[in-house]
């Protein structure tokens, strides 16, 4: 009826409680969780609703995050409020709130936020465990910055590391995959003495013309984790530094030639890929030049390795594109192919109307949007691919 057959005994489940979407980090700031409201009425328009079992989790315990996260660190969250918070106070600004930046601001109901999205990673993660989906989605997710004890980069609760948790009870290796165009850092530090997850992280890494690192600053080619031979960690992170505007066809070489040797030589029991839409030409933080189904190739091809697969959101910050991009990643995982025409039901066909290029489209070109030069040369990514292999051989077994 809606030209979409699920094959027998394959299960796409979709975990998403939509009551994230109505938090506010604030107007200027570039986190807007009404992103996921787009992203949904997409998928809702396109049918895909008909083709995955659909859940809507309840939020998580404090115990359930006490699992990665320290006591004091979720007491502080579940408490403080714009009203009773102080920005003098020691453990504020130790826990990552404050500074100049504000990234991390303090907002009404941050606690009910961080526990919804952390909620429906770990329901996607139980899903995988019980065989009940083969992929399981959760785009409210994928917020890869947060430390065991403070907020970082608009990341409060590592959602991430609290579903890998969850998988390795069952599985022995779990393949940590990061898109976004950040380095994958939270989850990096997480699992830097464990052998049972690999972290690999594709990011923009380097300096801007007034000095200043792109953010979190961390992730050369030569950070492997701890380089102690005694560590168990030795080498099971992999990390991939790109220059502004890298294209369509390189980033695919680069994700297909990469990924391809970590699972072969990792050979994981699961994998975990976050699927950050900053990486996307046009993103207001973001310096790449990706089109929406390079970034999709990225799914397709992780996919094809036929593994339990759980896919997280993240960044994203031109919200509309980050709905159409979690729009196609979800028929990429259902095995839909998507009209390039909008359905004019759409609730929200205003947000996609009257730009500049994309006006009531599914996939426009944002090849150069931004107008960030590929200052990716191919002999330079050839060599880093020759360094991403030759890393990979300090990992033992
Ligand atoms: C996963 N970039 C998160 C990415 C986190 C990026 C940053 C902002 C930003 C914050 C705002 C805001 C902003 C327009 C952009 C080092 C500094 C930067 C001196 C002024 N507008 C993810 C975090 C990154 C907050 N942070 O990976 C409120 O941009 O670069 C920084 C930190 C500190 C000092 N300052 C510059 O995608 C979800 N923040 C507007 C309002
Ligand atoms: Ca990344
Ligand atoms: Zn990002």
């Amino acid at each position: 009826e809606y030209g979409m057959e699920k094959p027998q005994g394959y299960n796409v489940s979709f975990h998403y409680n939509p009551h994230v979407e109505y938090h506010h980090f604030g107007s200027s700031h570039p986190m807007k969780p009404w992103r996921l409201t787009l992203t949904k009425q997409l998928v809702l328009a396109y049918g895909l609703e008909y083709t995955m079992d659909l859940y809507e989790p309840r939020p998580a315990s404090f115990d359930e995050l006490a699992i990665f996260h320290d006591r004091e660190y979720l007491t502080f969250l579940s408490n403080v409020t714009p009203l009773n918070m102080d920005p003098d106070d020691q453990s504020y600004l130790s826990f990552g709130f404050g500074g100049e930046s504000n990234d991390c601001p303090v907002f009404d109901g941050l606690w009910n936020y961080v526990s919804l999205y952390s909620g429906a990673s770990m329901h996607a993660a139980h899903n995988l465990i019980n065989h009940q989906s083969n992929i399981a989605i959760n785009w409210s997710g994928g917020l890869h910055h947060a430390k065991k004890n403070q907020a970082s980069g608009f990341c409060y609760v590592n959602d991430i590391v609290l579903a890998i948790q969850h998988l390795l009870t069952v599985n022995q290796r779990v393949l940590y995959i990061d898109i976004d165009v950040h380095h994958g850092d939270g989850v990096e530090q997480a699992f830097e003495s464990t052998d049972r997850v690999f972290t690999l992280s594709y990011h923009k890494y380097g300096y801007d013309k007034n000095g200043y690192p792109f953010f979190p600053g961390t992730g050369n080619i030569t950070e492997m984790g701890p380089t102690d031979p005694s560590n168990r960690g030795k080498g099971h992170s992999l990390n991939i530094p790109l220059e502004d505007g890298i294209d369509d066809e390189q980033y695919k070489w680069l994700f297909k030639t990469i990924t391809g040797a970590v699972v072969d030589k990792y050979q994981p029991n699961s994998i975990v890929l976050q699927c950050g839409a900053d990486s996307l030409g046009g993103d207001r933080l973001g310096k790449f030049n990706l089109n929406i189904k390079a970034h999709g190739f990225c799914v397709e091809t992780v996919k094809n390795y036929e593994k339990p697969l759980l896919l997280i959101g993240g960044g994203g910050y031109t919200p509309r594109n980050v709905a159409r991009t979690w729009c196609h990643e979800t028929a990429v995982c259902v095995g839909a192919e998507l009209h390039n025409n909008l359905p004019t039901h759409l609730p929200y066909i205003q947000a996609f109307q009257g730009e500049e290029n994309g006006g009531g489209i599914l996939y426009p070109d944002l090849h150069n949007t931004k107008r960030h030069d590929n200052v990716n040369s191919q002999a330079k990514l050839q060599k880093l691919v020759t360094h991403a292999l030759e890393n990979l051989r300090y990992m033992e077994g």
